[in-house]
């Protein structure tokens, strides 16, 4: 039995959390990225409360190398997005090997020093675990917390090896990435499976000596894109320069993600995309529930060990096994 005073008050986070107050939305999200099962349970309940209250702000992916520049862009794009349109902006990353890297990813904050210390802005480190499926499922649990807090644009860092792309596409509304200039003309660089999935790519770095390259680059892109089937989105994905160092063409972004927005929004695709979402949420969660379920069913739990160890002693043979969990399961859950 947890005792009243472990609780959490529910409703003076819930009204913090709506009036943006940071404090709370930080121990919010801290909540959310413990083990501990009365922690995340405090937790669902929290964000159960929260949720009618989000869902109004834009979701951004920026994936690239490491080094491709993806904080000094979310630096500059958020940045303008705050003085030119006040917007508020909040920066969460998704990188399982921030542990790894000593949770390097947003650890160097001088990387977005005016964000960080705008009261527009909210940065959150990617949480330090090292299995992407917890990364990821914190990460988008943040995105709504963000949206109660009136955040309007989520920018979602995430280092561009590995599948931690592909889970942050699954959270977003729009994606790009970022290549350096002179990084090849080629969608070798890119990853097939990324390719799919981006809304824009721009040629980084592109800096005042090196932008006529780059233009010459992404115009490479722009041919090879025009090839591609059209996506589902009805969207061509976009190939632009950019230098996050010398501020250039962070309208030109931006604009460019105005119009996918109109035209997806116009077309549908923006919300058939959110509820798709949804419903890869909700499979998640439910294999979640159903694993923890099976784990903490001590009856269940012991025939599973038994059948295992019985696999591992070669007594019964895979098939066998299998045969024995189903009687198992039957036998447990027939009258119920
Ligand atoms: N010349 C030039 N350098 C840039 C530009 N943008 C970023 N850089 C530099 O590139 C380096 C890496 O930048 P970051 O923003 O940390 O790159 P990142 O992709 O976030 O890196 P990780 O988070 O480690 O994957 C830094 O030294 C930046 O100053 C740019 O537009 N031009
Ligand atoms: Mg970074």
């Amino acid at each position: 039995m947890v005792k009243r005073s472990q609780d959490i008050d529910l409703k003076i986070f819930k009204e913090e959390i709506c009036k943006g107050n940071t404090s709370f939305l930080s121990q919010a999200i801290t909540l959310g990225e413990s083990t501990l099962a009365l922690h995340r349970k405090q937790f669902r309940d929290l964000l159960t409360e929260l949720i009618p209250h989000s869902g109004s702000s834009i979701r951004i992916g920026i994936t690239g190398t490491p080094g491709a520049g993806k904080s000094t862009l979310i630096e500059s794009l958020g940045t303008y997005l705050i003085e030119k349109y006040h917007k508020k902006v909040a920066v969460l990353a998704v990188d399982p090997s921030s542990e790894l890297n000593h949770g390097s990813i947003l650890g160097d904050k001088t990387r977005m020093e005016l964000l960080s210390r705008s009261e527009d802005a909210f940065i959150r480190p990617s949480p330090s675990k090292s299995n992407l499926g917890g990364v990821t499922q914190n990460t988008r649990e943040s995105v709504y917390l963000c949206e109660a807090a009136g955040y309007d644009i989520i920018l979602i860092e995430t280092v561009g090896v590995g599948q931690s792309e592909i889970a942050v596409h699954s959270m977003v509304d729009f994606f790009m990435i970022l290549q350096i200039v002179g990084g090849g003309d080629d969608l070798q660089a890119i990853k097939r499976g990324v390719y799919e999935h981006i809304d824009l790519l721009v040629i980084h770095k592109a800096d005042e000596d090196k932008v006529n390259q780059a233009r010459s680059e992404a115009a490479n892109f722009k041919k090879m894109f025009a090839l591609f089937p059209a996506k589902q989105s009805q969207w061509n994905p976009v190939a632009m320069t950019c230098s996050s160092k010398e501020n250039t063409g962070i309208s030109e972004l931006w604009q460019t993600i105005v119009k996918y927005l109109e035209q997806t929004q116009n077309s549908g695709y923006f919300q058939k995309k959110r509820t798709l979402q949804n419903i890869a949420w909700y499979s998640e969660l439910q294999q979640e529930q159903l694993k923890r379920f099976l784990e903490e069913h001590p009856k269940l739990n012991d025939g599973i060990l038994q059948i295992n160890q019985e696999v591992e002693d070669e007594i019964l043979t895979p098939l066998r096994a299998s045969k024995r969990l189903e009687k198992l399961l039957t036998s447990l859950f027939s009258n119920t």
